[in-house]
């Protein structure tokens, strides 16, 4: 930004004086930016002379959401289409013509709304369960389990884990992920109504914490950090959410990593250390990435920041991804991978860092990201159809 020149007489030596000081000041500014920035493109550089690129890998898909591969051995993905449709992908990326399953007349696809995201059980070799959440035509965010039976989903097996009630089209959160102590995790937006991120009387802007095993539809974990609070939902594992809609856990360490879109101005990551007993207080509405929305609160004490930010000059909506663990790319190894579902931006954090690079910018919008069990990354493009591979190594 240059100053703008309101007055026009002559300059007095002192105010000529002051204008080069200005302008000195300006100019190492200036400077200290250009370096900055030569030095964030040295190291994305460092990350695109790996060739690092995206395989297309399932293609014809219609508005992919989520890929989960099974868990079975075979290799073989379920990809998720947002109007409510389960798809079976082999190994290679050839899909069955049918769907596995078909949710379309149970999901509501307005706005927001969609089929969301799947998850199956850490035993489901022992007892076939997958669970899946999406939108209903009455606004409710839904969580359901279903049953694996001959090679099919069951479609008469549907079990009800959840149902939320909500007023809202927008801000469904929508991950589900177990965690490495077999719990269900569970994210929630705020229903378009902030101040109910902050209250612990409801699960929205909430990630929740299920126990799908000790009791039907759940137990809650007696570890919550809020079951003996008097007025709060026992579910609530952290808070102060606006769309968290997607997180997950580093297979190697157990961290847990959430990105939470933002409202006008700043998308952000979050993060939580394995360690973590719960409770955290992700600042939500109070502030905005970094920038204090509600003054009279938002320098409230116990309040985490988040580990990065980026601003809406290009990008819009930030798509969590995966700590990459796999072996294919071996210099992302560690990395936290995420992008931006509008400019299809696919960006880094190396580990112990909190400075956003970026790797690559393609005409997709990146819905999701998925994790094989090899650690390998998947991108889904909403717009495209397509879910892409990241792998080592250029493309023709
Ligand atoms: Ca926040």
């Amino acid at each position: 930004m240059l100053p703008c020149p309101a007055v026009t007489r002559a300059p007095r030596p002192p105010l000529l004086i002051l204008g080069l000081v200005v302008l000195m000041v300006v100019a190492a500014l200036l400077t200290g930016v250009v370096a900055a920035r030569v030095r964030a493109r040295a190291r994305a550089d460092w990350l695109e002379s790996k060739n690092l690129t995206m395989s297309p890998l399932v293609k014809g898909l219609k508005e992919p959401t989520d890929i989960v591969m099974l868990p079975d051995g075979s290799k073989r993905f379920l990809v998720l289409e947002r109007a409510g449709q389960l798809r079976l992908s082999s190994a290679d990326g050839q899909l069955e013509p049918t769907p596995l399953l078909d949710l379309s007349e149970n999901v509501s696809t307005g706005n927001e709304q969609g089929l969301f995201s799947l998850a199956f059980h850490p035993r489901f070799v022992e007892n076939d369960y997958l669970y899946v959440m999406f939108s209903a035509a009455d606004s409710s965010d839904q969580v359901i389990r279903y049953t694996w039976s001959g090679d099919r989903i069951d479609a008469n097996s549907a079990f009800t884990v959840l149902s939320l009630a909500k007023k809202s089209k927008y801000h469904n959160g929508g991950m589900l992920a177990f965690g490495p102590d077999g719990y269900l995790y569970v994210s929630v937006g705020d229903d378009e109504d902030s101040d109910k991120a902050q209250r612990l009387d409801n699960v929205f802007g909430k990630i929740l914490r299920l126990d799908v095993d000790s009791a039907e539809p759940y137990a809650i974990p007696a570890d919550n950090p809020f079951v003996n609070m008097p007025g709060a939902r026992g579910e609530i594992w952290s808070y102060g959410f606006r769309n968290p809609w997607r997180f997950s856990f580093d297979r190697a360490n157990g961290d847990m990593w959430i990105a939470d879109v933002g409202d006008a101005r700043w998308e952000e990551v979050d993060y939580q250390p394995a360690a973590s007993a719960g409770g955290e207080n992700y600042g939500w509405p109070m502030n905005e990435g970094n920038e204090c929305i509600q003054a009279e609160r938002c320098h409230a004490d116990g309040l985490v920041a988040p580990l990065v930010t980026y601003g809406h000059d290009m990008t819009c909506s930030v798509t969590g991804g995966y700590v990459y663990r796999g072996h294919e790319v071996p210099a992302l190894i560690g990395t936290y991978i995420f992008g931006d579902l509008c400019t299809g931006g696919v960006f880094a954090l190396r580990p112990g860092t909190s400075t956003r690079l970026e790797l690559s910018f393609s005409p997709i919008k990146i819905s999701s990201f998925g994790e094989d069990a090899a650690g390998e990354l998947y991108v889904c493009d909403l717009q495209g159809g397509v879910v892409y591979r990241i792998v080592e190594g250029s493309l023709p």
